[in-house]
């Protein structure tokens, strides 16, 4: 098997995955409503472990910003070993997100959780034989998000796109169901028109470092963009909100620094000032947006349900310099599927 087969699968098919994903949620919106987080919890709590806690920060941001509840993300092992310091008191809805299912401080987590008597448990996963998918009082289980690779693309996109229809459906925004019928056509065409792009950024060995740039929700996404660099490829690597780089490390810049903007409509101008002022020093761009951008979604959606699009082609990069510098993103150097204790 060639070097990241299993990986460039995973990554072309996320669209059907979403499709897939999208029949599941439908098929699950009355258990999600039913938990009514607005009136039976004082705070809604995500948790993961590395690309699932990137996922949590960025579904918590999204939720709090569409529900107006208290809502945020700790990783698992915050959760089961500094609970005081993590759950606020009054009751709790935990979302606990899990690839594998199997996770060790995840499982963890939300036994202390349930044990504790803080709460209700609503979990999301791919495998259905996995213990956290019979562990929440809802079980919303993904199949179309199970991966053969070890640094997670299809997966991550799923499970994330399953958290954002839940923050729609709480928030009751029906008006959004329109933009998530259309993510896998909108990110079929962006698969399909912006490879090149990412296979000339990706095998360009004359850039040393990426830096990522995401505020609001779509800062747990560069973290989990620039996790995918590490993993995949051995790169220097690091997501920052956008106005916080000038406060230091655009320092870093130089010509063999790529950074890559995940820009807004909502505060577009604000954060395209920011890369202009990374141009201004030296460093190499890209900008991905909705519009404008060297990579423009065009879609039309609204923007609480297009988050999803910002992931294809930023693992796409990551994926062709790994292939570039003759590693396998199939299977990441020092890296497990499943981090079991
Ligand atoms: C969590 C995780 C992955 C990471 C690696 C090790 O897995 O940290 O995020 O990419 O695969 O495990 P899971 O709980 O989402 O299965």
């Amino acid at each position: 098997m060639e070097n990241g087969h299993f990986t460039r699968q995973e990554i072309y098919s996320q669209p059907e995955a979403w499709a897939a994903a999208l029949d599941v949620l439908n098929e699950s919106r009355h258990e999600i409503i039913g938990l009514q987080p607005a009136r039976r919890y004082s705070q809604v709590i995500f948790t993961g472990c590395g690309s699932t806690y990137y996922l949590s920060l960025a579904a918590a941001t999204l939720t709090q910003e569409l529900t107006g509840l208290s809502v945020r993300a700790f990783p698992a092992s915050e959760l089961w070993l500094s609970p005081r310091s993590s759950y606020a008191d009054g009751q709790t809805l935990l979302v606990a997100v899990s690839r594998s299912g199997e996770t060790t401080e995840t499982l963890r987590a939300c036994e202390a959780f349930l044990t504790s008597q803080r709460g209700d448990l609503l979990t999301l996963s791919c495998y259905a034989d996995m213990p956290l998918a019979k562990m929440g009082k809802v079980n919303i289980l993904l199949p179309s998000g199970q991966e053969q690779s070890v640094a997670q693309t299809r997966a991550f996109s799923t499970l994330y796109l399953a958290a954002t229809v839940i923050a729609a459906e709480w928030a009751k925004r029906l008006d959004m169901a329109d933009s998530f019928s259309r993510l896998p056509d909108a990110g079929r065409k962006l698969l399909d028109h912006y490879a090149p792009l990412a296979a000339e950024l990706g095998s360009d060995a004359s850039i040393d470092r990426f830096y990522w740039l995401g505020s609001g929700p779509r800062h747990g996404l560069a973290c989990e963009l620039s996790l995918k660099m590490k993993e995949m490829s051995l790169s220097h690597s690091e997501p920052f909100h956008f106005m916080e780089f000038r406060h230091g490390p655009k320092s870093m810049i130089t010509p063999n620094a790529l950074t890559i903007g995940l820009r807004s409509t909502v505060n577009g101008l604000k954060e395209a000032a920011v890369l202009e002022d990374v141009k201004a020093l030296g460093g190499r761009l890209l900008d991905i947006a909705e519009a404008g951008g060297q990579v423009q979604f065009g879609s039309g959606l609204d923007e609480a349900a297009r988050n999803v699009l910002y992931l294809p082609i930023g693992q796409l990069i990551a994926f062709e310099r790994s292939i570039s510098k003759g590693l396998n993103p199939d299977r990441p150097t020092n890296l497990d599927s499943v981090v079991k204790l």
